[in-house]
This record gives structure tokens, C-alpha cells and sequence, in this order.
């Protein structure tokens, strides 16, 4: 019979309606109440890409299709996909005891961001890790990251080739990418970690496989903490490069993440698509990962490793 593999796939989360975003809010607060100016903010930056996140559905989509495409791609085990997520239900600790329940002696666990960090990837394995050791299974096969994924890089290639094709011939050589991905504290460098290296090797390896020469690296959507955070941003790079008017195409390229919500859809198609404007250059954001067979190719790639 069949072997059946549990398939941990773990993601950040997203209010499902308004009702959830003070919960969801003080859960990325780790258990502090964030302010009422805070909540406010948040509730308007929600209200202004439509009223809610499409991350939950887009991760939902994801999953399956992963789920999906293993069953094909690898014969003789049967892959059972399971949503656990980092700051709402289904929390990763009740997906990894539903995962015990069921009966399910291996578990690979997946994260929903390609790049390592102790701050991001790692806190969401090591409740995976902790909740299995708590339930006496299963036994958790973490990835810990799948940047460099040849599949994972064809994608934003091809999405960068896509996007040039939309440009006219001789406005090309006036385009510049941006490469970003979620800023971090920048304690985070004390302790050596991998996580801005991996980044800058994402947006290398894409530049050198699109045979672009105008890329630029920034972090976007940095915390509004008293901590220093990883730099530079986003918004003060596209600026500095709108007073030299040598560009008129910005393509946006967050690479950090792998689908539209809110860091998406608000910092970068509203923040900076207006600073952008602001200046007479042209905003260009390529379509994320979502479900593209490429990508999801990536991740199947992934988890088929973390089994052999
Ligand atoms: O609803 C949606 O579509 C939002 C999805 C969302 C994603 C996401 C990804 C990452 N974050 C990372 C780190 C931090 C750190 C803080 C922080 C704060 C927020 C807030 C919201 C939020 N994050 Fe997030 N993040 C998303 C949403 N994030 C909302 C709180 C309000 C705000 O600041 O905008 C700072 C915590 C603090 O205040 O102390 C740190 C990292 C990622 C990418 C990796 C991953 O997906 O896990 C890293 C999607």
C-alpha cells in the first residue's frame, strides 16, 4: 500500500474578514496589543486593496496545486497537503496534531518564502518541530529554503522577459528592475544570517539568466519599529533613481515573496507605483508566483529533495 506523506505547507496568514485584524495584528505583535492608531492604519491599507488580502485563497490555491503536481511527478506515495499558518487559523501547532491524527509517520514542511531566515523561515519550523515533539509525530522534514530552485528562477526570468516585451524596442535600454524582498531587523546580521545573501543571490541569478544589466537591490516593507531595520528601502532607492531621469521603465520584482497580498498589492502597487508616477516614469509589477506551473514546479522540486 501506498505510503501517505504528509505536506506541511506553512504561510504567514491574512485577516479572513475585518473582525480578525486585531487578533491577527497582536499575534505578529507577539501577544501585544498594537495601538488604535496602529489598528487604524492597518484597517486602511486593508480597506485600500479592496477590503482584504487575497493571500488566503492564493495560499489555498498553491498548496493544492503542489499537492497536485506531486501526485503526478512522483509515483508510489501519496501526498496529503495540510495548511498551517503562522498568525491565524489553521495555526501550524492544530495542522501538525490534525497531521498525527490522521495517522501520518512523515511530514514534509514547506514555507511559503524561498529565502532563509532565523527571523522568518526558521520560527515557523521550529513550531512545526516543537507541536510534533508535543503530539509524538509526525516526523517533520523541513526545507529550509528553495531559492535557489532552477524552476523558481525561470519564473521571474521569464516574467522579466515578458514584461520587457510590453516595452517599446528603444525605451528598453531606459528600464531598470528592482529587485526586493521584506526588510528585517537589522540584528539579524549579528548572528550571521544567510538571509541578505540569499536575496542578493536571487536577484543575480535572475539578472544574469534575463541578460539584464539594469537591476538595482532594495528591502521593502520594513516594520515601523524603533529597531533599525535592513536597508536601503525601496522607496528611497526608486526616488534617488528618479532624480537621475535616466529611467523610465521600473519593473518591480519582489522576489521575497511568492504571491499578492497586502506588502504586494499596497507597498508596492500603491506606494510605489504613485512615487513613480510622481517623477513621469512607468510602473511595471510582473505577476507573482501564485499558481504558475513554473513555480509550483519549484516547490515540487523542493519537497521531492527534502524525501531522498
Ligand atoms: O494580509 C496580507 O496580505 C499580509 C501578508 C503579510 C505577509 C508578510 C510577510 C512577511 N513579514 C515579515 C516580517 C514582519 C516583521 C514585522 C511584520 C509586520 C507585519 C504586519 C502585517 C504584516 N506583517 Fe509581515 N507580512 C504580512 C503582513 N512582518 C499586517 C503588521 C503591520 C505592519 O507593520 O504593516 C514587524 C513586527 C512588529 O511590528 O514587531 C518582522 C517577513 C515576511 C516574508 C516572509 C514570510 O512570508 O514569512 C519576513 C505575506
Amino acid at each position: 500500500e501506498n505510503e501517505t506523506v504528509g505536506l506541511l505547507v506553512m504561510a504567514y496568514g491574512t485577516p479572513y474578514q475585518k473582525e480578525d485584524i486585531v487578533p491577527y495584528y497582536t499575534a505578529i505583535r507577539h501577544g501585544r496589543r498594537p495601538s488604535d492608531e496602529q489598528i487604524a492604519d492597518l484597517t486602511r491599507r486593508y480597506e485600500r486593496i479592496g477590503g482584504s488580502s487575497p493571500l488566503a485563497e492564493l495560499t489555498r490555491q498553491q498548496a493544492l496545486a503542489l499537492e497536485s503536481r506531486l501526485n503526478v511527478r512522483r509515483k508510489g506515495l501519496t501526498f496529503k497537503t495540510y495548511l498551517g499558518l503562522k498568525y491565524i487559523h489553521p495555526f501550524i501547532e492544530d495542522t501538525v496534531k490534525r497531521i498525527h491524527n490522521d495517522g501520518i509517520d512523515r511530514a514534509v514542511a514547506l514555507v511559503l518564502a524561498p529565502h532563509y531566515s532565523r527571523f522568518s523561515v526558521q520560527s515557523y519550523a521550529d513550531r512545526a518541530r516543537a507541536a510534533a515533539e508535543k503530539s509524538g509525530g509526525p516526523k517533520i522534514l523541513p526545507i529550509e529554503s528553495w531559492y535557489r530552485e532552477a524552476d523558481f528562477i525561470r519564473f521571474w526570468t521569464k516574467q522579466i522577459q515578458q514584461t520587457l516585451a510590453l516595452i517599446p524596442k528603444p525605451e528598453q535600454d531606459q528600464s531598470i528592475v528592482i529587485f526586493s524582498a521584506h526588510s528585517l531587523p537589522e540584528k539579524i546580521l549579528k548572528n550571521g544570517d544567510p538571509y541578505p545573501d540569499q536575496v542578493a543571490e536571487t536577484a543575480e541569478s535572475v539578472a544574469k539568466e534575463a541578460g539584464i544589466i539594469h537591476y538595482v537591490r532594495a528591502w521593502q516593507s520594513a516594520g515601523k519599529t524603533r529597531d533599525p531595520w535592513l536597508g536601503p528601502d525601496v522607496l528611497n532607492v526608486v526616488r534617488k533613481l528618479g532624480e537621475t531621469q535616466v529611467y523610465k521603465h521600473f519593473i518591480f520584482c519582489p522576489i521575497g515573496f511568492v504571491s499578492e497580498h497586502l506588502e504586494v498589492l499596497y507597498d508596492n502597487d500603491q506606494e510605489c507605483r504613485q512615487l513613480v508616477e510622481s517623477f513621469g516614469g512607468t510602473y511595471h509589477r510582473p505577476q507573482m508566483p501564485d499558481t504558475d506551473p513554473l513555480f509550483i514546479d519549484a516547490l515540487a522540486s523542493a519537497v521531492l529533495k527534502a524525501l531522498d
